[in-house]
């Protein structure tokens, strides 16, 4: 009798945890250099299964809420990398890295329209 209620209480864990959706939080830097970026790389990530992202143009830092069930970091990662940037992790696509307006590639800083 023990046992089974042992039993049935394990059974019922476990198929909670399989419906369960965890949500998971992981910063990494992305290579990016303005809010050209930022806009870009933020709605890139507007996908069913993140529930935020935000990139801040001076840290270079991307803080990401995701659905590890839907997700894993380093598809995350690819994601920003066909963008055309590269992360701390993994390099950017460099077909879309050239596509990107010069301000946006790496170094390219220096073409960005002055910040009012
Ligand atoms: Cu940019």
């Amino acid at each position: 009798m023990k046992t089974t209620k042992y039993v049935m209480l394990t059974l019922l864990i476990a198929v909670s945890q399989l419906g369960m959706a965890k949500s998971v939080v992981t910063e990494f830097k992305v290579k990016g250099q303005c809010g050209e970026c930022k806009s870009r790389i933020e709605k890139a990530l507007d996908l069913p299964g993140i529930s935020f992202a935000t990139w801040d143009v001076d840290s270079k830092v991307i803080t990401i809420r995701y659905n590890d069930k839907r997700f894993s970091e380093a598809q995350i990662h690819t994601i920003i990398n066909e963008l055309g940037y590269a992360t701390d992790k993994q390099q950017a696509n460099k077909t879309a890295e050239d596509a990107l307006p010069k301000c946006c590639r790496p170094g390219g800083a220096k073409h960005c329209e002055p910040k009012e």
